[in-house]
């Protein structure tokens, strides 16, 4: 086992990362910016190396200090979180000729899922349900062609797309040519290829996804689903697990249709497969290669660490386990609690005067926040994630009301009022929602505002 681990991130999945590695008796090295020097995971961890200025890009992604810092208080491997170089198969690839162990699959399997069009390849040949699609678009007229191919409504997204940039919907051949452009100029501009696929256009799906385990000898398990269809703007706003739109029978069919595909790509550690479900069918997007924001839902009705896991598989040990042995109970549901207006979302940094986090069984809150900790501007807003766990859907729909209730947070907004109100709404209490629900939720609401003229 490692005996020492460098974080390469910050807030709270940085302080996740050193719970883990606390337990396991490994030490931690916080890597951390010039803003970040009182941050709670840079107190708790046994050393820390300030590694550059605020920019995430003079410092969290700065992959020649990240390795020096690794390297002077020899780490023997890094565990990269999310977001930041989770993803970036080049920094994995740095981390390995250094001598040092990347915590998350090969550099060959990161490149492999981070092109969309080679992802979408190797799940058709794993067996994985995939949306029906094209392969790279050389022209408008080849665009065309492809979209009577598919059938509309198409959609046009980027290879090296995320986070919906890129991506455009056409409803006939007109529409087609405009969004061919379109894509591949917003391509060019936030990615470093213009290259662009089309898929059918799905229109009313859920965001469903499968958490993979998965070890160096070929043992993989899956730990169920995660709904995260309650989501603005691709950014997720409240997860849960199990889906409400599942039965048992799908649940099994879809897990043992993953698990058998990711024995066959050969994939290794910790890996989410997202899919999108509509009319009772499954269709694979793409797959994360990293520990994502939402895992402890799965952690509270698997009783799996899966942060621990990742190191153990990382350190070459066996999984020990196998899917018969996996039981899941109960219900669980996360809300990211960002510091935002909750109405325009404006990112809101500043000063917590007071912060009291809600507690009691069920209930479990990971935060870097501590009263008189200052929130610095130059990085993502969510602070908290509150996550709780219940018998039933119910149960755990209560108790989440009963936990944003209790919470404070004094100096700055947060989403928390938001949350409150999409509880109480009729379909996300009956589980009945899509992924534009909270987009058109918000509509609704904006337009039911009264307006100057109106007073
Ligand atoms: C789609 C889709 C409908 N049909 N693909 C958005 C981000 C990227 N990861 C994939 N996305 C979508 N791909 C097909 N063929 C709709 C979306 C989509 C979406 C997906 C998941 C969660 C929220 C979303 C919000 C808008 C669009």
């Amino acid at each position: 086992m490692f005996e020492k681990v460098l974080i390469a991130n910050r807030g709270e999945v940085a302080l996740r990362i050193h719970r883990a590695c606390r337990e396991m008796g490994i030490r931690t090295v916080a890597v951390h910016s010039e803003a970040d020097a009182n941050a709670m995971h840079v107190r708790l961890a046994d050393e820390a190396v300030c590694i550059g200025p605020n920019r995430s890009r003079d410092s969290y992604l700065n992959m020649p200090a990240i390795i020096s810092a690794a390297l002077i208080t020899g780490a023997d491997a890094i565990h990269p979180g999310f977001g930041f170089l989770s993803e970036n198969a080049d920094f994995a690839e740095m981390v390995e000729r250094h001598g040092i162990t990347f915590i998350g699959p090969s550099a060959e399997q990161m490149r492999m899922m981070g092109d969309k069009i080679t992802a979408r390849a190797a799940a058709i040949k794993a067996g994985l349900p995939v949306v029906p699609g094209s392969p790279a678009l050389e022209s408008v007229e080849h665009a065309i062609e492809w979209a009577n191919k598919i059938g509309y409504p198409v959609i046009i997204k980027a290879k090296d797309g995320g986070g919906g940039k890129g991506m455009k919907t056409a409803f006939n051949d007109a529409e087609v040519k405009e969004a061919y452009t379109m894509a591949r100029a917003e391509a060019k501009a936030a990615f470093s290829s213009d290259t662009v696929y089309m898929e059918k256009y799905l229109q009313k799906p859920r965001h469903i996804e499968m958490q993979v385990l998965a070890d160096k000898y070929g043992n993989v398990v899956h730990l169920g689903e995660r709904d995260c269809s309650i989501q603005r703007h691709h950014q997720k706003v409240i997860e849960e697990c199990p889906s409400p739109a599942l039965n048992q029978q799908q649940r099994e069919e879809i897990g043992e249709i993953v698990r058998t595909a990711i024995e066959k790509l050969g994939y290794t550690n910790a890996g989410t497969l997202e899919f999108l479900y509509e009319d009772g069918k499954f269709y694979f997007l793409e797959m994360n290669t990293r520990l994502q924001v939402e895992h402890p839902i799965t952690e509270a009705i698997s009783g799996i660490d899966i942060v621990r896991e990742q190191i153990r598989i990382a350190s070459g040990a066996t999984l020990g386990y196998s899917q018969k042995d996996i039981t899941f109970s109960g219900h669980a549901i996360e809300c990211r609690i960002n510091a935002e207006n909750p109405e325009t979302f404006i990112p809101c940094p500043g000063k917590i005067n007071e912060w009291h986090a809600p507690g009691g069984l069920g209930v479990r809150v990971d935060s870097e926040i501590y009263s008189g900790y200052t929130i610095p501007p130059y990085y993502d807003s969510m602070i908290a994630k509150l996550i709780v766990h219940g018998k039933t859907r119910n149960a755990a729909l209560m108790r989440l009301r009963r936990a944003l209730e209790e919470f404070v947070i004094d100096g700055v907004q947060t989403t928390i009022p938001l949350q409150q109100e999409i509880i109480s709404q009729a379909e996300f209490i009956d589980g009945q929602y899509n992924i534009h629900w909270l987009e058109k939720f918000l509509e609704k609401k904006q337009n039911s505002k009264p307006k100057a003229k109106d007073i």
